[in-house]
């Protein structure tokens, strides 16, 4: 027979198993700047990623930022505006990232397109991202004049440029978000990585 102390203990052992969980650990957070040119589908995919109405994009002026969930971590993402006269200003606002996105139109003009290599090689080399994982979505693949991802590869040079970088280029489009966010836990992997073995680099 149980005495009324034991019958307690267990009840009580009982209800804390049962009741008494907890909050789950919180996801780790990451800091990442998100660039490209006008155009290039920046706040589109980000916005989708947040589930939010595509209707209410807006062309960005400036930056925006977004806290975009996904199941092991939140990636806090600044946006930088893509136009002419603001990416000059970019550099300002990488100062305290931990990754970078870059997202480009696969299907632009060949002048933008070289400004978006040029812009890219840019950030690669500038000292705060040069040592930061890269994802780099090649995107508006949905469309006919889209270059492949091989001929990105190679016209943007990424081989012998980001040779030793821990870099991703994916093709995308925003009919494909599952595709989207398989690539974001790639670059998620690579963040937790570099936080587990910070003297790597
Ligand atoms: N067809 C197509 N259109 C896209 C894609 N991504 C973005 N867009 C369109 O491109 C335009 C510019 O997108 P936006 O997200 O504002 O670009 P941002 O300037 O880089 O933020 C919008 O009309 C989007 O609907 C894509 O993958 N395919
Ligand atoms: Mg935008």
């Amino acid at each position: 027979m149980l005495g009324r102390i034991d019958q307690l203990s267990i009840f009580y052992k009982c209800f804390k198993a049962l009741c008494c969980k907890g909050p789950p650990p919180p996801r780790p957070e990451y800091d990442l700047v998100c660039i490209g040119l006008t155009g290039s589908g920046k706040t589109s995919l980000l916005s989708q990623l947040c589930s939010e109405n595509p209707e209410n994009i807006v062309s960005t002026t400036g930056f925006s930022i977004k806290a975009v969930p996904f199941q092991n971590a939140v990636l806090n993402v600044k946006e930088l505006g893509g136009a002419d006269t603001i990416r000059k200003y970019w550099s300002r606002y990488y100062q305290g990232s931990q990754g970078v996105i870059f997202v480009l139109d696969s299907a632009s003009s060949e002048d933008d397109l070289e400004t978006a290599r040029n812009e890219l090689h840019s950030a690669l080399q500038h000292p705060q991202l040069c040592t930061l994982p890269f994802l780099i979505l090649a995107n508006h693949q949905d469309k006919p004049a889209a270059r492949s991802v091989q001929e990105i590869k190679k016209y943007f040079e990424l081989e012998p440029l980001a040779r030793g970088k821990r870099w991703i280029l994916k093709p995308c489009s925003l009919d494909d978000m599952e595709a989207v966010k398989d690539s974001f836990t790639l670059l998620i992997n690579l963040l937790e990585e570099r936080e587990l073995e910070p003297s790597r680099m």
